[in-house]
């Protein structure tokens, strides 16, 4: 059944088609639905693509409030979803696709920080109205589609309280701070270990979770994050 459950969430998000909550629908619970992710995202190793990080999801509130799932989730990141700062992802190929702004760090062997960035995430859920359940979007890779991650810094003294903007054509559309992610992004370190273990490898990237809300991203918007200190990250949409 894991596999079957995979094979149809890849195929979802292959050909850009919603499907139902299936992974619920099976009576799949958090740690089956993992397995899921686990075979789902096997399948785009299988086509050559290679692990770079991992992302946390539904770090904050305002990201828990706005699909109604309660608790910290973690996916896995592919050199295939990595879109280089400042140029163009491809919305064509998804199917309700939101963009959100998120703060990423570089990890070391040991799964620490070694530096952070500003981040864009976009996710696309696989499922019919961006509506699941808590296995549901674990077994979809947490949403995970695409992200961009702006020019790294060393870690600065703080990062609890930094000022977050999610532009779109130059418009301010989401505020926020980074206090919103776990009341400190650098929490994120501790939850991607409890989470995902020690499955984590020097270079690869945390995503620690978006601190504001997503917005849809439509073709042809210019999408910018700020973080106050740690700078600007940008995509355009085609
Ligand atoms: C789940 C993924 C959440 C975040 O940063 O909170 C996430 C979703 O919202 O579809 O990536
Ligand atoms: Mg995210």
């Amino acid at each position: 059944m894991t596999d079957d459950l995979a094979e149809r969430l890849d195929t979802a998000a292959r050909d850009a088609v919603a499907i139902p909550q299936i992974v619920s629908a099976a009576g799949v619970d958090p740690d089956g639905a993992y397995a899921v992710q686990e075979a789902l995202v096997a399948r785009r190793l299988a086509r050559g693509e290679r692990l770079v990080g991992i992302k946390l999801g539904l770090t904050s509130r305002a990201k828990m409030a706005q699909v109604g799932v309660g608790e910290v989730i973690w996916g896995r990141l592919t050199n295939g979803m990595a879109v280089a700062d400042s140029t163009t992802v491809d919305t064509s190929r998804l199917i309700h696709p939101r963009i959100e702004p998120e703060v990423a760090f570089l990890l070391d062997a040991a799964g620490n920080a070694t530096a952070v960035a500003p981040a864009l995430e976009v996710i696309d859920s696989r499922y019919a109205d961006f509506t699941f359940s808590l296995a549901d979007v674990i077994a979809d890779n947490s949403s995970a589609a695409a992200f961009a991650i702006g020019p790294w810094r060393p870690l600065p003294g703080g990062l609890d309280n930094l000022g977050v903007l999610l532009e779109v054509d130059g418009r301010v559309v989401q505020i926020g701070s980074t206090a919103a992610i776990l009341g400190d992004p650098r929490r994120a370190l501790v939850a991607a270990r409890r989470l995902a273990g020690s499955r984590t490898e020097a270079g690869w990237v945390l995503l620690a979770g978006a601190a504001t809300a997503a917005v849809p991203l439509v073709k042809g918007a210019y999408v910018r994050a700020v973080v106050e200190g740690l700078g600007t990250v940008a995509v355009r949409a085609s």
